[in-house]
């Protein structure tokens, strides 16, 4: 495995926090990990709009406000529509040079959503913002289902996972089908910056923070962030768990700049999926941390041979079909 992650630059890390303490997530709650990471990556100078789910919610309980930057409260349909419009009022008073003191920095303007929030109900907001070429960053934390409201099932929810919309059961597998590949439905769109991140890997995905908040158009990161609470997890697994769906394959780390893929963390031999989505006895899961499953997901935890083996070739057959797109997008 060749990684870009070895060094350790957390000292060369802003100690600002923008992303505050005091609110309300759970224990072990990933988004908000990301949440504090994208405050560090882009500093004072941003401008949030925030879909309704738990990062919405649990950073604004009335009167109180975890996030030391102008915030806005947005509906789900319409996050990258009033990022699109804070834009576009700025450059027009910019333009008109009033009410205005322009510092000339750039400000980033950025749209944050889950996957329930992007990819089923704001994505006709964002594909608008994405052809109408605004210059604004969008982040779609996936903990893969609506968390907010009690673990519904979402186009982010993977193969097999069950949810309260998708429980699996004598007659049910959990969820039939497949997840929704936002970073791919955003590349087509032509846009100067597209990644994935995960908060398992913070130098990275603070890296990429900034390199959409200096793109010249939209940007968009698909940022994985593992919720305990829906995924039946222990809180200490959220990070591990991340890193796991990286190096099984499941959710591959790069880049689409300007049309070329790059791999982030160019994986040689992935693990085997059966690690992250482990099989496990529920006595085991529920009762013996002990037994080594304190790890578990308890999404995962009715999977049969054959369907673990049906992801695995799935996540083989995703990252072949991206390292062929990186071998031919880097000849051009
Ligand atoms: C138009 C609309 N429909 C439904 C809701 C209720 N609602 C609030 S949060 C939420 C789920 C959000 O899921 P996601 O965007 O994935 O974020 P998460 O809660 O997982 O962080 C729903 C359905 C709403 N606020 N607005
Ligand atoms: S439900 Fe999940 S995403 Fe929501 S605050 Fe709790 S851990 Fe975080």
């Amino acid at each position: 495995m060749s990684t870009n992650f070895n060094i350790f630059a957390a000292r060369l890390l802003s100690q600002d926090e923008l992303f505050t303490q005091g609110h309300r997530a759970c224990q072990g709650c990933a988004p908000a990990l990301a949440m504090r990471l994208i405050g560090k990556a882009l500093g004072f100078n941003m401008i949030v709009a925030n879909a309704t789910g738990c990062m919405e919610i649990i950073c604004s309980p009335y009167p109180f406000m975890a996030w030391a930057v102008p915030w806005i409260h947005v509906a789900f349909e319409n996050t990258a529509a009033v990022a699109s419009g804070i834009e576009a009022g700025i450059k027009a008073l910019r333009r008109k040079k009033r009410h205005y003191i322009d510092t000339g920095e750039k400000i980033a303007i950025v749209g944050i959503g889950g996957d329930g929030g992007t990819m089923d109900i704001g994505i006709q907001a964002l594909s608008g913002a994405m052809e109408r070429g605004h210059d604004f960053l969008y982040v779609c934390y996936d903990n893969e289902a609506y968390m907010n409201t009690g673990i519904q099932r979402s186009s982010g929810t993977p193969f097999g996972a069950s949810t309260s919309t998708s429980p699996a059961g004598t007659h049910s597998i959990g969820q039939n089908t497949q997840k929704k590949d936002l970073a791919e439905i955003c590349a087509a769109h032509n846009i100067p910056y597209v990644a994935t991140a995960n908060v398992a890997y913070p130098f990275d995905l603070i890296e990429k923070m900034r390199k959409a908040k200096e793109a010249k158009g939209p940007a968009v990161i698909h940022l994985f962030a593992p919720c305990p609470t829906g995924w039946h997890c222990t809180a200490s697994s959220s990070i591990k768990l991340a890193r796991l769906a990286t190096e099984t394959g499941l959710f591959p780390l790069y880049e689409v700049v300007n049309g070329k893929y790059g791999l982030s963390l160019d994986i040689e031999k992935l693990r085997p999926v059966e690690e992250y989505a482990a099989i496990r006895n529920i006595r085991d899961y529920l009762y013996d941390e002990t037994a080594g499953c304190k790890d578990a997901q308890g999404r995962y935890r009715h999977l049969s041979p054959d369907l673990v083996a049906r992801i695995q070739e799935q996540a083989h057959a995703r990252y072949e079909r991206l390292k062929a797109k990186v071998r031919m997008t880097q000849e051009w």
